[in-house]
């Protein structure tokens, strides 16, 4: 029996579980358009440009933890999408981006619409600095096997996204139907590599013994889902925990433990506590420029006198701009469970900490004094610490913010709880204006607060943000309502 690649790729979609797919119609996908209005199982949400269905798709993959699907059209379609899902890529977020090509007879007489100003069905290419891999389907029998590799590397080892561009003559091609049901046969997940239990032994007795230990966590570990374990293991050891802005929330703000944000936006004594760290065990991150003060040895880590062990998914990452101890390559919720159950093993009644408790509590309150101002101003416009101070106050303890870029992201990092992980949504990585990872239409309450720059007139700032969903920090509500000072965005307005 055969069928379309589009029909058996619907198909293969909602065997995954798909429930949603974000793009944009265009000639070179249409067939997958036209199988996806038979699906009862997947909705398309249709945006009006694809730098927002890649936001889009990122926002759900990070909330959803599994790769989510863009599709695209060729040439423009792409080239809309490449922020987003460079974006997606530099915040590890896994997404399987499907785009049409230039049909595959029309190779190299330069169709309607491809960039293909050196080469041939290239397109693919554009790709290729950000994404995992990039594929180019030439030949449709090949396409079950591909698609489900694509899904495969988007969520194994480091999440990220990839790329298969389908000549779209190839969508309509008729492939027999087992080819689809041997990919099948395999493996959806792949199991993760675990920490060895001598190398655990080794880090829980290096920070029992250090004087004064540091956890450093990052986006990786709320994208392994490790927060709870993270969590358990700072407490047994009574070790403070400061993050990357990818990182906030992987242990509350308001824990007595947390320190707060590093780098650029982090406070002195967030840093120099980092400083002063005889040990860090660095969890799922990179050491990115921002969270380290430009790696600067003055500000925010020094390697050495402190000593690293580093444990992330991807080796890459392990000692690229810190020299380490000891490095790990480890699934971060699997390690974090090992060190845990080694540190109970070892260490049974664990470690208080009491004295590094107080004194973040002494550093909470200092800070809230020297911005009590800014938090409590009636000046107008609103400042952006007082909006910040009052969002955090009207939303739930478990209400998932996004920032953008500016002020706005920085000032979320060093100044705006966050008690819940994965409840913060944040570009960290490419850091793009008009990141709008959205993909609950208007159900949720969206604000952007910051200095008020580019942004700053409705509409006419974030180059693609669909505004119309926003709350603004501002008077700028194309409904004017009457909420002059705060505009909420909370009417239904369309
Ligand atoms: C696409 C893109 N262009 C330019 C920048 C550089 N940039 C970073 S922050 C910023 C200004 C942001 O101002 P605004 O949107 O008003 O936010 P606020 O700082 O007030 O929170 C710019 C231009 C960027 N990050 N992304």
């Amino acid at each position: 029996m055969k069928d379309s690649v589009a029909n058996l790729l619907v198909t293969y979609l909602e065997r995954r579980g798909i429930e949603h797919i974000f793009g944009l119609c265009g000639h070179t996908n249409i067939a997958v358009l036209a199988a996806l209005a038979h699906s009862e199982k997947i909705k398309f949400v249709n945006v009006r440009h694809e730098q927002i269905a890649a936001h889009a798709a990122d926002g759900y993959a990070r909330v959803t933890k599994r790769a989510s699907v863009v599709l695209s059209h060729l040439g423009p379609g792409l080239t809309n999408a490449a922020t987003g899902v460079a974006n997606a890529a530099l915040d590890s977020i896994p997404m399987v981006v499907i785009a049409g090509d230039v049909p595959s007879h029309y190779y190299g007489k330069h169709p309607h619409q491809e960039v293909g100003m050196h080469a041939d069905a290239a397109q693919w290419e554009i790709y290729r600095p950000f994404v995992k891999r990039a594929w180019r389907v030439d030949k449709a029998a090949l396409f079950p096997e591909i698609i489900h590799k694509a899904f495969t590397l988007a969520e194994s080892g480091r999440p990220g996204p990839v790329l298969v561009d389908v000549p779209m003559d190839i969508f309509s091609e008729h492939i027999p139907v087992a080819l689809f049901e041997r990919v099948m046969q395999s493996a959806t997940t792949l199991s993760r590599p675990a920490l060895d239990i001598s190398v655990a032994r080794k880090i829980v007795s290096l920070l029992a013994a250090a004087k004064r230990p540091l956890l450093y966590v990052g986006g990786g570990v709320i994208s392994a889902d490790a927060a709870p374990e993270v969590r358990n293991f700072t407490e047994h050891m009574g070790i403070p925990v400061a993050h990357t802005l990818m990182g906030k929330g992987v242990v509350s703000d308001a824990h007595p433990l947390t320190l707060g944000m590093t780098g650029f936006w982090g406070t002195k004594f967030i840093n120099d506590r980092c400083l002063n760290a005889d040990y860090v065990l660095a969890l799922g991150t990179r050491f990115s420029e921002a969270d380290c003060s430009s790696w600067y040895p003055e500000y925010t880590f020094s390697f050495p006198p402190s000593r690293l062990i580093h444990i992330d998914i991807d080796p890459l990452e392990i000692g690229r701009n810190f020299p380490v101890e000891i490095g790990a390559i480890a699934d971060v919720k699997v390690a974090a469970a090992t060190l845990l159950a080694v540190a109970k093993e070892m260490y049974p009644t664990g470690f208080d900490n009491a004295s590094e408790k107080a004194a973040i509590e002494e550093y909470r309150a200092e800070f809230a004094a020297s911005n009590k101002n800014h938090a409590e101003s009636d000046a107008f416009p609103m400042s952006p610490q007082r909006i910040l101070a009052e969002v955090r106050q009207a939303l739930p303890f478990d209400a998932i913010i996004t920032t953008d870029v500016g002020w706005n992201k920085n000032g979320v990092g060093q100044q705006f709880p966050i008690y819940e992980p994965g409840s913060i949504l944040t570009p960290g990585g490419l850091a793009t204006m008009g990141f709008d990872p959205r993909w609950f239409g208007h159900h949720g309450l969206w604000f952007k607060c910051g200095l008020g720059g580019k942004n700053r007139r409705t509409g006419a700032g974030s180059s693609v943000a669909d505004w119309r969903w926003r709350v603004w920090a501002e008077p700028g509500c194309a409904r004017d309502c009457g909420r002059r000072q705060y505009c909420c965005r909370l009417c239904d307005y369309e």
